[in-house]
């Protein structure tokens, strides 16, 4: 349904800006930050930070803590990137926090967003993102390799999204950069670590590995990176409390 949903948000974008106007952007032609090169920098945590205002299993996350203050925290206490939600009707997100967070960043930046279409990945670029995220569950293996090449094409870093391993297995892609597993179950949005732990010796080590979700403790990271992981996605547990710039200092110290 989601997937649905999107398609009809990318129609009405596109009859409001079309791709040759997207391409005119400023930000359009700026060369990405390299996700690679940030996380294996040993002076970072291998940690994605995430400006999440609201999701669909917790509603209101933080309402208050705006997205230069929070991007800029992150960055600021050893992130290796920073993620930001672009959907507006399930997070609370948009393109304009995404632009912002750019302003203040000189560390990779995600679009976290149901991508569905390849104009989508177009407004990635124009609105300031480095890495996309492609969710193996929402698309075929041909749109996901398409969407990579498309994505590589404008310079931008893949980041896909995995469940299980049928999903792995089918999407391993050269053009990919980093896998995610989703330790969360989208369809009941339960969360377990062992989705990590089932399938981190099934990535082939080319590409960062990446645990999503879920995590809200430092000795998890610890588990996580003796397993494998390279890099971590954590956004509640910095967002649900009223500072989430001193959540992740405390976290990382
Ligand atoms: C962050 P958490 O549990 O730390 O807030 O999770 C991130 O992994 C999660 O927001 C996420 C997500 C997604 C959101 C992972 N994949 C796909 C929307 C769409």
């Amino acid at each position: 349904k989601i997937v649905e949903k999107k398609k009809i948000e990318v129609a009405e974008a596109k009859n409001k800006v079309s791709i040759d106007q997207l391409e005119q952007y400023p930000l359009f032609n700026r060369t990405c930050y390299s996700l690679k090169d940030s996380v294996s920098n040993p002076e970072r945590t291998g940690i994605i930070a995430e400006y999440k205002r609201a999701s669909p299993s917790k509603g209101l996350i933080n309402g208050t803590s705006t997205v230069k203050d929070v991007v800029k925290g992150y960055q600021d206490a050893g992130a290796s990137a920073i993620s930001v939600l672009t959907d507006p009707d399930f997070f609370q997100g948009s393109l304009d926090d995404l632009t912002e967070a750019r302003e203040v960043l000189t560390i990779p930046l995600l679009r976290k967003e149901f991508i569905v279409d390849t104009y989508q990945i177009a407004e990635a670029k124009a609105y300031g993102a480095d890495i996309i995220l492609l969710i193996a569950a929402c698309l075929t293996p041909d749109e996901v390799q398409s969407f990579s090449k498309y994505a590589k094409s404008l310079g931008l870093n893949v980041l896909l999204e995995v469940h299980n391993k049928e999903e792995l297995l089918q999407n391993i892609f050269p053009e990919i950069d980093a896998i995610g597993v989703n330790n969360r179950n989208l369809k009941d949005f339960s969360v377990s670590l062992e989705h990590s732990y089932e399938l981190v010796n099934q990535i082939p080590d080319s590409y960062i590995k990446v645990s999503e979700s879920g995590i809200s403790a430092p000795s998890t990271i610890k588990d996580l990176k003796s397993k494998g992981f390279n890099s971590f996605l954590i956004g509640e547990n910095f967002m649900k409390t009223t500072n989430p710039v001193l959540a992740i200092r405390e976290f990382v110290d």
